[in-house]
């Protein structure tokens, strides 16, 4: 996936005139959006299409698939079909399934990206003593796109050196939670950044600013 300016926007808002009024100020930067539970439980999965039709954005879905393999299988389905360009799983549940995901993202020629360690304080305690293997695994599936977390540069350095340098790595955790655009850019293709933009009085100034 190429990402305009390396930035994804993580539109967790409630409110689709809010969600419209943030990419109206940051259409001209930003050409990738990421929604997850917030603005799809609150407006219902129609609003992949509203934002690819009103902006012409890309869409990750970040639903954190994370169910047996039929109910993946399910989910995908939805999610691709409904239009996102991309949707995001766990690795934790294991390969069963997440191959249900990458088999429905292949049938669309969609991507798929694996969650290794996330961002928060908690995924020490679980996630991050199998992040490594969960990154393996994504290797050997052969899964191109990962997310993993811009908080932890020396994290996000050993998964970078599982998966490779031609895999494709987006970071959350810019910002608010404290990491760097800057560094993480050093190690990552593209950072993902919510609240420091979404909650920003100028989002299109808070973009730049991410940039700068
Ligand atoms: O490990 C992860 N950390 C994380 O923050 C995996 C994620 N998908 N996210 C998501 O990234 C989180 O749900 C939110 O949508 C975004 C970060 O937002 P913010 O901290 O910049 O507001």
């Amino acid at each position: 996936m190429k990402v305009k300016n390396n930035i994804i926007l993580a539109l967790d808002v409630m409110d689709i005139d809010k969600a419209i009024t943030i990419c109206d100020k940051v259409k001209g930067q930003i050409d990738t959006i990421k929604i997850g539970y917030p603005l799809t439980l609150a407006v219902g999965i129609e609003c992949i299409k509203i934002l690819k039709e009103q902006f012409n954005f890309q869409v990750i879905c970040d639903y954190k698939v994370a169910d047996i393999d039929a109910t993946n299988e399910k989910i995908a389905e939805i999610t691709y079909n409904k239009g996102a360009d991309g949707l995001i799983c766990h690795g934790f549940v294991g390969e069963d399934s997440v191959q249900a995901c990458l088999d429905k993202a292949n049938e669309y020629k969609k991507e798929l990206f694996l969650l290794t360690e996330m961002s928060h304080p908690g995924a020490r305690k679980f996630l991050q003593p199998n992040a490594e293997e969960i990154a393996k695994l994504g290797v050997e599936m052969g899964i191109k796109n990962y997310v993993a977390p811009a908080t932890r540069p020396e994290r996000l350095e050993i998964i970078r050196n599982i998966v490779g340098q031609d895999a494709y790595i987006i970071s959350p955790g810019v910002g608010t939670q404290g990491g760097s655009a800057k560094e993480t850019l050093k190690i990552s293709d593209a950072i993902i950044v919510g609240r420091s933009i979404y909650n920003s009085n100028d989002p299109k100034k808070a973009v730049k600013d991410i940039l700068s």
